[in-house]
């Protein structure tokens, strides 16, 4: 494995926090971004951060409130980290690619090659060079051009788009892939949500959130289920605050207490500066991992005996009746789920069962929000359909204050998949292409993210182009998907910053440097603005503000506009240098061909942009009956065997993904060290292990294949029983290629199998003393 450079014996553990996002917050953004640029390109940066006229936080798909409703401040501490991340000073020259051999960048952590700053010119590795050379744009792209060309077939080549990507470089790089003649687009979505995506397009007939933040303000129970907002989507504590402050309740879900989940202060406001804060959670259920499938199969067996007991107060019949299929089938099943089998899964008292029943019962209007601990599990995809089964048994579908709410990560991610960057796009999307543009794309689907990798260990993709992401690091079974890339003839990325993803490459590598967000964007002497569209469907424009990081920076809608060209050539129903010279005429097209986009110049000019309507809430539901759809879903939960924790791989505070900032997660109290692994103290006990004692984490599959991650921290701590947490991408390695959700794909990484294994080197003096974890409290 590359890059380990990670000092465990620096770890300093403090209490974990009760509360998130107070004034402390705001002066860790200053303090990163400071350290990054002058004060003078911070401030720009953040004057303009989701502002109206402004640039879209690179940060999470949050939305921002209506133009009229929004702070001076818009932003969270996070968001200012990210945005100055991209904005920092700091720059990687072909000097520095003279000085660093590629083995020896791949022997630098994640923290180190991020650290470099922006990347500024195309760089190429040849076959057999130990070193990148400088390469103008025009070689570089028509090198890429031409491996592609070469392929025995296009489904040889894959084009990974992480959500950072704007839409309308989204859009053509999709058009550039299928008019090329391959669906093969895996997406950092393939890791995150495509569970939810499975569940909800299965049941609803369209994989998209229908809650507003309106919604969430006005809903009187919102539920929070394996999501950390504190940390990774900071300002949807203000929209819980606001669903307090109107009579509201929040239920959270979680198998770690996190800080934003407990007590809010809100940055801009003095009360939230000085005080203590908002309490967000009205209860907390320490679940067990993987047991939000039971709970809620245990609630909608409660709603249905309640509905026994009391007829016609407690479901929503007429809804039923009108709006849905396969209740009958749902209901007789959902009677046979066991308490004994409840209890069990979830970890939970009847009684805290029974509790959150009586807040559901007297809700009106009830959301539940989920990210990366439902998605990210074996049953992942039934443990959603049975959250829709809980929402549509008392019609919490489609009207205000209610629905479903999966809290998307990237910024763009919802939006890359509006614009047709999926590897199974409908065909009716597929026809609206071939009308506009006048070839007729593949049928067959393509390959996502984790079918992709065994193509390419297998010699089956030859050619890998990566769009604003990290793949290698991203990625699950982090040797395998080592092993994949390094077996390429060519690996491509269009990225801003130096990352592991440019040291693990193919026979032939190339680095084609992009402007970010932040970037003031020029084409043909006129400046031009990207969209996006957020986790509720707001769609709105992002216009760079910074002078480019370099003068050799393409834009991204560039970089794919000219390889289009130099693969394909213009012809007049692909004007890729039309494209590439105006945006307007990219959002021209994909008004034609996506649904909702009609007339999207004049409509994204409005301050806040519009908003795309979700078909459930106009009572349509999108599915072959047209109606929503009941399931049925068989009791599971994950299998641990005596001896062996089951693992999640999680971010810290101080991270984006695959890039870590600094080797903090402040709100658990983790300090200097990102290679610890978080235990409950009674799990600490049954195993013989110590608090502070140093392990490898070893991953149990039935592959044979050992699976070791090397010198870990245990740290007691508040985990619910029989679960253990650390960070990931260090923690990639341990995820099987073949752990995957059933019907998504998803990668497990919430419910790996391990074993903690002491490591036998004595363990320093000292290593032990110091603020041993107390278990969560006020
Ligand atoms: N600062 C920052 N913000 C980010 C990101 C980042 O890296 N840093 N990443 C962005 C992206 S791409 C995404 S997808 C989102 C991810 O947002 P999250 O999903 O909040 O991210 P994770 O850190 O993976 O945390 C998963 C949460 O689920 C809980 N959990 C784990 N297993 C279970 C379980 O079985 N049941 C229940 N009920 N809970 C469980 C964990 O304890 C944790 O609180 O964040 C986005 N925002
Ligand atoms: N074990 C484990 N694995 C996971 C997860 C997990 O919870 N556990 N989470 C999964 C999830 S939810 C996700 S979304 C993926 C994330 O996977 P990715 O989205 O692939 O990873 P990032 O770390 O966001 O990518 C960071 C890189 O993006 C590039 N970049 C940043 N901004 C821009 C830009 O504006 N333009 C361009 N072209 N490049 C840019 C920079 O070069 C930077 O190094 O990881 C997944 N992997
Ligand atoms: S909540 Fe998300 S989108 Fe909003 S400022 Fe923070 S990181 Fe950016
Ligand atoms: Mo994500």
């Amino acid at each position: 494995m590359s890059g380990i450079e990670d000092p465990v014996d620096d770890l300093r553990v403090t209490p974990p926090k009760t509360w998130a996002t107070g004034l402390p917050a705001v002066t860790h953004a200053l303090e990163y971004s400071l350290g990054q640029t002058s004060p003078r390109r911070t401030a720009l940066t953040l004057l303009n951060i989701n502002q109206p006229r402004g640039i879209d936080c690179p940060g999470c798909a949050w939305p921002e409130p209506a133009p009229g409703k929004r702070h001076m401040n818009e932003y969270c501490e996070n968001g200012a980290k990210h945005i100055n991340d991209e904005a920092t000073s700091r720059r990687v020259t072909r000097d520095f690619f003279r000085e660093h051999s590629i083995a020896e960048l791949d022997g630098m952590s994640d923290y180190w090659l991020n650290q470099q700053g922006r990347l500024t010119e195309p760089m190429v590795k040849r076959p057999g060079a130990t070193h990148y050379e400088p390469i103008g744009w025009d070689e570089a792209l028509g090198l890429l051009a031409g491996e592609l060309k070469a392929l025995d077939s296009p489904d040889e080549a894959l084009f990974y788009v992480s959500g950072r990507l704007n839409n309308e470089a989204a859009f053509l790089l999709q058009l550039f892939a299928r008019a090329y003649g391959t669906n093969n687009l895996p997406d950092c979505s393939n890791m995150c949500h495509e569970s939810s995506g499975s569940a909800m397009s299965e049941t609803l007939g369209i994989g998209k959130g229908s809650v507003s933040l309106d919604d969430i303000h006005h809903s009187d129970l919102v539920f929070v289920v394996g999501q950390n907002p504190g940390t990774n989507h900071p300002r949807m504590l203000s929209a819980l605050e606001e669903t307090k402050r109107n009579g509201g309740q929040v239920v959270a879900v979680n198998t770690l207490p996190e800080a934003g989940l407990m007590r809010f202060k809100h940055p801009q406001k003095a009360r939230g500066i000085i005080g203590r804060g908002t309490p967000i959670a009205d209860q907390f259920l320490h679940i067990r991992a993987g047991g939000d499938l039971a709970l809620f199969q245990a609630l909608n067996r409660l709603l249905l005996e309640a509905e026994d007991t009391a007829p016609g107060t407690v479901l929503d019949r007429s809804f039923i009746e009108r709006n849905t299929t396969g209740f009958a089938e749902f209901a007789a099943h959902a009677r046979t789920v066991s308490w004994e089998d409840v209890l069990t899964a979830t970890g939970l008292s009847r009684e805290e069962i029974q509790e959150v029943f009586e807040r559901v019962l007297s809700s009106e209007r009830i959301i539940v929000c989920w990210a990366m601990g439902l998605t990210q599990h074996k049953h992942g995809v039934p443990t959603i359909r049975e959250v829709v089964n809980f929402l549509l048994a008392r019609g919490n579908i489609g009207r205000p204050g209610a629905g479903v709410c999966p809290v998307r990560g990237h910024s763009n991610v919802q939006g890359d998949r509006t614009m047709g960057v999926w590897e199974r796009m409908p065909q009716e999307f597929l026809d609206a292409l071939e009308r506009e543009f006048g070839f007729t794309p593949p049928a067959h689907h393509g390959l996502d993210a984790v079918n992709g990798i065994r193509a390419m260990h297998e010699g089956r993709a030859k050619v890998f182009l990566g769009v604003a992401g990290n793949f290698v690091r991203a990625t699950p079974d982090s040797a395998v998907t080592e092993e994949a890339m390094r077996g390429c003839r060519l690996t491509a990325h269009v990225s801003t910053k130096l990352n592991r993803s440019h040291t693990v490459c193919g026979e032939t590598a190339l680095i084609l440097p992009t402007l970010g967000r932040s970037d003031r964007d020029v084409q043909g002497g006129v400046e031009q603005f990207v969209t996006v569209e957020d986790s509720m469907s707001d769609v709105h424009a992002s216009r760079g503000k910074l002078p480019p990081a370099s003068a050799d920076l393409l834009s991204e809608v560039a970089i794919v506009a000219r390889l289009a060209r130099a693969t394909l050539g213009d012809a007049p129903d692909l004007p890729w240098e039309d494209f590439e010279n105006d945006y307007g005429t990219v959002r021209d097209r994909i008004s034609r061909v996506v649904p909702g986009f009609e007339d999207f110049n004049a409509r994204v000019d409005r301050p806040g942009g519009f908003h795309l309507p979700n078909p459930v809430n106009e009572g349509v539901f999108p599915t072959p009956s047209g109606k929503a759809v009941f399931t049925r879903n068989a009791f599971t939960m994950p299998h641990v065997p005596e001896g062996h924790l089951l693992l999640q791989t999680l971010r810290s505070h101080d991270q984006w993904n695959t890039v870590w900032y600094a080797p903090n997660d402040r709100y658990r109290g983790i300090h200097d060290a990102r290679r610890v692994v978080l235990v409950n103290p009674a799990d600490l006990d049954a195993l013989g292990l110590a608090d502070r004692e140093l392990v490898d984490l070893v991953g149990v599959w039935h592959d044979g294949r050992e699976r070791r991650a090397e010198g870990f921290r245990v740290v007691a701590y508040p985990a619910s029983r029989g679960s253990a947490a650390a960070y990931y991408p260090e923690t990639n390695v341990l995820v099987p290629l073949d752990s995957v959700a059933d019907i998504s794909n998803c990668p497990t990484s919430k419910g790996v199998v391990v074993r903690l294994e002491p490591v036998r080197a004595p363990v320093p003096e000292g290593a032990a003393a110091g603020g041993r974890s107390e278990p969560w409290g006020e």
